[in-house]
């Protein structure tokens, strides 16, 4: 906790009616997958692509690694600064596929049918990830194992945890917290947190 002015280090990262937590809150809906066997563990490409691709686990983690640091932003009101992830950069993922001129929404689905809807040059900017290590340490299952997705920029409900598949889609869908009243875009600075935001 501080009082006063903020730290140097974090003058304009904190977006308005955010405070900084240094643990790490867990937060969502439904139930945590506990994997036993990655075997059967798959990702989904598919929708306005010209290759639908399947990738296994291991087909997933053979593909070059990136690591990026940036700062989450809950909509329920954390913010944690300077996290620290290794994963597959979504450019690297999805550079066989061919994305159709008819794409301009993506639409992640998670375990249990959970969804989240964003832009695709939201999902496409180099900063995304699909994440398997936080802080040097593989994801538990509670923060996503074994991969989640990362699109700093936008709230944190937007970066899918379990992440299942990956669909393209020419309009755009409300996904789980969208259909609950969620903004449809999601940015923090702007403080679009709720859909008449
Ligand atoms: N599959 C799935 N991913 C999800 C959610 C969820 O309910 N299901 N909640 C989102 C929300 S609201 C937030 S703030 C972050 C929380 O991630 P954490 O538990 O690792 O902090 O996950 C996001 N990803
Ligand atoms: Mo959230």
């Amino acid at each position: 906790m501080f009082f006063g002015n903020k730290p140097a280090e974090q003058e304009g990262r904190v977006p308005p009616n955010q405070r900084v937590t240094d643990g790490w809150p867990v937060l969502h809906y439904g139930n945590v997958p506990y994997y036993e066997d990655l075997s059967k563990w798959d990702l989904q490409i598919f929708g306005q692509v010209e290759n639908p691709k399947r990738f296994t686990y291991d087909e997933l983690m053979s593909l070059p690694q990136s690591n990026s640091k940036n700062d989450i932003h809950c909509v329920t009101g954390w913010s944690k600064l300077d996290n620290e992830w290794e994963g597959i950069a979504v450019k690297d993922v999805v550079k066989d596929v061919g994305i159709k001129d008819t794409a301009k929404f993506v639409l992640l689905h998670a375990e249990e049918g959970w969804t989240t809807n964003l832009p695709i040059e939201d999902f496409l900017r180099d900063s995304s990830l699909l994440a398997h290590t936080h802080n040097g340490k593989t994801l538990t299952p509670e923060h996503g194992f074994p991969i989640r997705v990362v699109v700093p920029h936008l709230y944190f409900w937007k970066s899918a945890k379990w992440l299942r598949a990956i669909e393209f889609r020419e309009n755009d869908v409300p996904g789980f917290w969208e259909m609950n009243g969620y903004h449809m875009y999601g940015d923090p600075f702007k403080e679009q947190r709720f859909s008449w935001d």
